[in-house]
């Protein structure tokens, strides 16, 4: 084995993949929600899933949860179910966006009520936290405008701000917050957190603690999201992912399907960056809806596409890059990156998954278990992810 097959190996052993507990659920578009059979009845039902997943590809221990969707009597029992099937839980999503009152906002909203309302959500998603041992809490807000005029924007800011204090206040010392942007939608006019720029305004302002995350599907066509990357790794606060692929808005589908290529500019970003390792503190989470494809294999198929993404931008000869960039040779430098994603890793993706006593290829593997048959026999009467209910 050569010395750079080991290096990718060993950085690819200790990756890990955070997967949502919504993608195991039903959902749709807001024409349709398509049930499949076998779908989760209950949380803990979503945590064998994504337990299911982890088995099969070794790299994606934790699961992120949703409150409201994911709420349960006893959180430390859904901890507790969590490390019986091998994995433990992950982010805490907040949600301020699914209830009547939130129409003109949450943290924004211009009715003090409804501002405290959301704030409390907030913190009791803290109070979560502490229970399930989750390090991160997410925030996306849907607050914005759909008609000029209808708000006052900067006013908008403070009352934002000001939520986002509060909650950060009440973090615990080994608690982050993790602030998500999106350019539109539902708002249409204007957004209160539109982009990486506002998002790490008000991290800057609140403290270490507060860090970006970039959910891929959230910027208009042709951004250059790695560049986001390189920016916020170099500024230190970029805290995570939600992966996903886009066409054309926020499509939520599997990473990697859309622009491979884009994937790996990313992550050799981070490898670059030299923020893959976990200390490095970037959770990659998914955040993607299986709408018309079998789940728990489509998450599997996930998994490994930020892994194959990973493989190449590990295998980017760095000195030949550097050499070649610092000569101001264009045409070589793009090469040396070319080459590197031009190389075929499933081969060695295969071999690391044997050397960890794993099936080479986790989808069929997965397929061959009957794990999907024994489900949609067992289960009956499986909920929708949120989305749509
Ligand atoms: C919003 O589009 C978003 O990407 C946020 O991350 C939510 O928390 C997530 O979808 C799942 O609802
Ligand atoms: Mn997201
Ligand atoms: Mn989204």
């Amino acid at each position: 084995m050569t010395e750079t097959t080991d290096r990718v190996k060993a950085a690819l052993r200790a990756q890990r993949i955070e997967t949502p507990s919504w993608a195991y659920g039903n959902s749709g578009t807001r024409f349709k929600v398509f049930t499949q059979p076998g779908v989760p009845r209950t949380p803990f039902e979503k945590i064998d899933d994504a337990a299911q997943v982890h088995a099969f590809t070794g790299v994606a221990p934790t699961v992120a949860l949703h409150i409201p969707w994911d709420t349960v009597d006893d959180y430390r029992a859904l901890a507790d179910h969590a490390a019986e099937r091998g994995v433990a839980l992950g982010a805490i999503n907040s949600n301020v966006f699914q209830d009547d009152d939130y129409k003109l906002g949450s943290v924004t909203n211009p009715d003090p009520r409804v501002r405290r309302k959301a704030t409390d959500h907030l913190l009791d998603c803290v109070s979560i936290m502490d229970k399930t041992g989750s390090r991160d809490l997410k925030l996306w807000f849907s607050d914005g405008l759909n008609y000029p005029g209808q708000d006052n924007l900067a006013r908008r800011q403070d009352r934002l701000a000001e939520a986002l204090r509060e909650v950060y206040d009440r973090l615990g010392d080994d608690q982050r917050m993790l602030v998500e942007y999106k350019l539109f939608e539902p708002a249409f006019y204007a957004t209160d957190i539109p982009d990486w720029g506002t998002a790490f305004a008000h991290c800057v302002e609140l403290g270490p603690k507060a860090q970006v995350v970039i959910d891929t599907g959230h910027h208009a066509p042709g951004t250059n999201i790695e560049f986001i990357v390189a920016f916020l790794v170099r500024q230190k606060r970029l805290g995570a992912f939600d992966f996903n692929s886009r066409f054309y808005a926020d499509d939520d589908l599997m990473v990697g399907a859309a622009d491979p290529f884009q994937l790996f500019r990313i992550m050799h970003e981070i490898v670059r960056g030299d923020a893959l390792k976990p200390e490095a503190g970037i959770a990659f989470m998914l955040d993607q809806c299986h709408n018309i494809e079998a789940k728990i294999p489509a998450i599997i198929r996930s998994v490994l596409n930020v892994q194959e993404a990973t493989a190449k931008a590990l295998l980017v000869d760095v000195d030949a890059l550097e050499a070649a960039q610092d000569a101001g040779d264009v045409l070589e430098s793009n090469e040396v990156l070319m080459d590197a994603y031009n190389t075929d890793v499933r081969p060695l993706l295969a071999e690391l998954r044997t050397d960890m006593g794993l099936d080479p290829d986790p989808v069929r593997a997965y397929r061959r278990s009957g794990y999907g048959d024994r489900i949609s026999a067992d289960r009956v009467g499986g909920d929708q992810a949120g989305w749509g209910a």
